[in-house]
């Protein structure tokens, strides 16, 4: 088990590099790397090879490892996601990119694969001590404007209007289209694709089915396409604000079948359709049982701190994440010496 940290493009750079070191990450998560270069409307966009090299000479140049690469653009895979007619053209840049992130070593690749995305959520100081944080408190649901997939604009050019409603039955067929076509491409690249579970786990979203919503659901993408690339980017705080099952024995299941290619560590308060996002050691979930857990199963992979509540000074997202860090960091020493 390793710790990493999660870095936006945005706040990728050197200085914060050396503060994930400080903090005791060896490993890195790139979410959503060089968003800034691509705009709405260019279909053809995709990371090129030399892009994803230099990323990760930016990583190991600060003596960190590149774990992942987090997120697919919306832009990159809009007609896949929406069944539209660039599906084809984007399916074959999709590979393209796999096969690039394998030639450029780096060995997993996490995603959602989702229309509605991370939706819905307000902020607000509900975290211990008044905390700046993040909650999901049952808002209305608006429908998806048309031109838009995963909370951007991806055509505007789109005609007014919504998306029309989409079942479940579809988005498991659009889904398994993705995964038969991008499997066996990442079994040759030697990338593992890891999909993050539906944030907020809802059946439905804006008018949109959902994928996995409940922890069993997992077992259902594992053994749609079974391969030892198909695996889950396991967010914890995901799991537990998910109405059935129990975060624990997901835990040891996934892990205990080799099936988790990273972690995503947070902890809630509440469950959908209301939730609060909370410090580590304030929530639902007793996290130091779920690294008993993942020791005791031999899990091998990365854990990144998600997001964290901001705290009360003049760094605030430094601050959550360093107490988040120190926490990991300190449960895993003790659960090894145990
Ligand atoms: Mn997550």
């Amino acid at each position: 088990m390793n710790l990493g940290f999660g870095l936006y493009a945005h706040i990728l750079n050197h200085e914060n590099l050396l503060f994930a070191k400080q903090v005791g990450a060896t490993h890195i998560v790139a979410h959503t790397p060089y968003s800034d270069t691509r705009r709405a409307g260019d279909y053809d966009a995709i990371w090129t090879y030399d892009e994803l090299c230099s990323l990760r000479k930016l990583i190991n140049d600060d003596g960190l490892e590149l774990e992942a690469i987090e997120n697919f653009l919306p832009v990159f895979w809009s007609d896949v996601l929406l069944d539209g007619p660039r599906k084809q053209k984007q399916m074959e840049n999709l590979k393209t990119l796999i096969r690039d992130v394998g030639r450029a070593g780096i060995p997993i690749f996490g995603y959602n694969f989702s229309l509605a995305a991370v939706w819905g959520r307000v902020q607000g100081p509900w975290a211990r001590g008044g905390a700046e944080t993040v909650a999901y408190l049952d808002p209305e649901q608006p429908p998806i404007p048309l031109g838009w997939v995963w909370g951007s604009v991806v055509d505007p050019n789109a005609p007014q209007g919504f998306l029309p409603p989409l079942s479940a039955e579809e988005l498991w067929q659009r889904f398994e289209y993705f995964l038969r076509e991008i499997i066996p491409v990442a079994e040759e690249a030697g990338v593992t694709m890891a999909l993050h579970p539906d944030d907020p786990p809802l059946p439905t979203l804006r008018g949109s089915a959902r994928l996995v919503y409940q922890p069993a659901l997992y077992q259902k993408v594992f053994d749609l396409v079974p391969s030892a690339r198909n695996q889950a980017e396991l967010c914890l705080g995901t799991v537990a604000e998910m109405t059935e099952g129990d975060v624990y024995e997901a835990v040891e299941n996934y892990a205990g079948q080799g099936k988790i290619a990273y972690i995503h560590f947070r902890n809630v308060r509440g469950k959908v359709p209301r939730y609060y996002e909370v410090f580590l050691d304030e929530g639902d979930t007793d996290m130091i049982r779920i690294l008993r857990i993942l020791h005791k199963v031999n899990y091998a992979g990365v854990l990144i701190p998600d997001h964290t509540p901001s705290m009360q000074c003049a760094a605030p997202w430094h601050a959550g994440m360093a107490f988040a860090m120190g926490y990991m960091r300190a449960a895993l020493r003790m659960i090894r010496e145990e």
